[in-house]
């Protein structure tokens, strides 16, 4: 095991014990990050804590376990507040998880503020979550989707970027880090532009957010979107933070107890922020134990993380690329990608290498990881994809590199 940037990776691994287990009677590699992490005992602790000690509902009771249940959870929206640099509280709105909150959005904003002849822009290697809601989108209100394309190298045409970006465009909706190809963004670019255009901008930070610093007043964002299950945190949890302004003008996404003022039999008032957009009991365990999935991250330094990712990333593409048979998708400067690693083996199918590098305990995906676009433009089906994070090791990476081998002698005849 290496140390690297100030944190202990042997102390790390320690928190998460499922890094102890052997599949197929070898120690788990576990490279499947970008589809979700596993979470330190800290974070099972805290929701266990909840479940054994406290255990109610938020903001209904006057009885004490209310108030302490309301109180961490609320406590939780600051911690997230912090954690994305945003000005106030009450814009972070909990919600399920990233798709969630770009329906909302897509919903609530674009529903009532968006009309036939406005566009919204999209890129290419956009994940799933941020195409549908808009096509969906378009289809309701008449509206115009547009996409920045895909250069060959997995980065987007920043050029066309800026003929697409007019007085028309009224909503960039941007991934800030590629869930298949691992691409980062310019975002803060992109936004400068979009802004002076008037525009709005979302920013997908489903991916961006677990692995490197997030300000969203640096990204020029007016929302953005992430999932706790990828943080470190529970599945059922997401995030949406949206500026107030935009927040306060917007109406409810879906109606229910905990977001109204008043209700008659006739017709109901809201609840302010972020109550309004909070319908229904919420994940409260799940946001609590959210928490301490902050704390965590907080502690290591989400420099660290981002710089152990970039040198593992840097690693992994070095041993990679001399694998016979072996093409590499995205960016080859680590320090314009996150540390997802996509790759194809010539003559094999993704899921073949998925299914050997299982039988060695290696844990990837393969497939079109909810990017066909992106898979279209490459002209293939699917990719089978390394994700790490902040507990894997260079190790790991050769034990990877191993088993990509294999695969490629057993099924390609390139053995090397
Ligand atoms: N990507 C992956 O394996 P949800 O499922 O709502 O938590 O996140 C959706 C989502 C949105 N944007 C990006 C950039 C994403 O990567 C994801 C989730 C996972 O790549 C599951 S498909």
């Amino acid at each position: 095991m290496n140390s690297d940037g100030g944190f202990d990776i042997e102390r790390i691994r320690r928190d998460f014990p499922v890094l102890k287990r052997e599949v197929n009677g070898r120690p788990l590699v576990y490279l499947d990050n970008a589809a979700t992490s596993h979470r330190p005992v800290q974070v099972m602790a805290e929701i266990t804590r909840f479940y054994r000690d406290i255990n109610s509902n938020i903001h209904r009771g006057v009885h004490t376990l209310s108030v302490e249940a309301t109180e961490r959870f609320e406590a939780v929206r600051e911690r997230m507040r912090d954690f994305i640099g945003a000005p106030h509280a009450s814009e972070i709105i909990f919600t399920r998880n990233t798709t969630e909150s770009i329906n909302l959005v897509a919903h609530a904003w674009g529903r009532t503020f968006l009309e036939a002849g406005d566009e919204v822009l999209i890129s290419e290697i956009e994940h799933h979550s941020n195409i549908v809601p808009w096509q969906m989108l378009r289809d309701a209100r008449g509206i115009a989707l547009r996409h920045i394309p895909m250069l060959p190298d997995g980065t987007l045409d920043l050029d066309e970027a800026r003929r697409l970006i007019g007085p028309r465009t009224k909503l960039l909706s941007i991934t800030l880090m590629s869930n298949a190809l691992g691409t980062i963004v310019p975002v803060a670019e992109l936004a400068e532009l979009a802004r002076a255009q008037g525009a709005r901008v979302l920013v997908d930070a489903a991916q961006a957010a677990p692995h490197m610093p997030i300000d969203v007043g640096d990204l020029g964002a007016d929302f953005l979107a992430c999932s706790a299950h990828k943080m470190l945190g529970p599945t059922g949890v997401g995030v949406l933070w949206g500026r107030r302004e935009l927040l306060e003008e917007m109406p409810p996404f879906l109606g229910g107890g905990d977001m109204i003022a008043s209700v008659s039999l006739e017709e109901s008032t809201w609840n302010e922020l972020p109550h309004k957009f909070e319908a229904g009991t919420p994940n409260i365990a799940g946001v609590v134990g959210f928490g301490a999935a902050l704390d965590y991250l907080e502690a290591v330094g989400m420099d660290a993380i981002r710089s152990h990712e970039v040198d593992l990333t840097s690693y992994a593409l070095d041993r990679l690329i001399d694998v016979p048979g072996v093409t590499l998708y995205g960016p080859l400067d680590p320090e314009l990608r996150g540390g997802v690693v996509s790759f194809g083996l010539e003559g094999v199918h993704p899921h073949d290498i998925g299914q050997v590098l299982d039988g060695e305990g290696v844990a990837i995906r393969a497939g079109h990881h909810c990017a066909q676009p992106v898979m279209r433009r490459l002209d293939i089906a699917a990719t089978a994809r390394a994700s790490f994070y902040l507990y894997n090791t260079r190790e790991e990476v050769d034990v990877l590199e191993a088993a990509v081998r294999e695969a490629a002698d057993f099924f390609g005849g390139f053995g090397g």
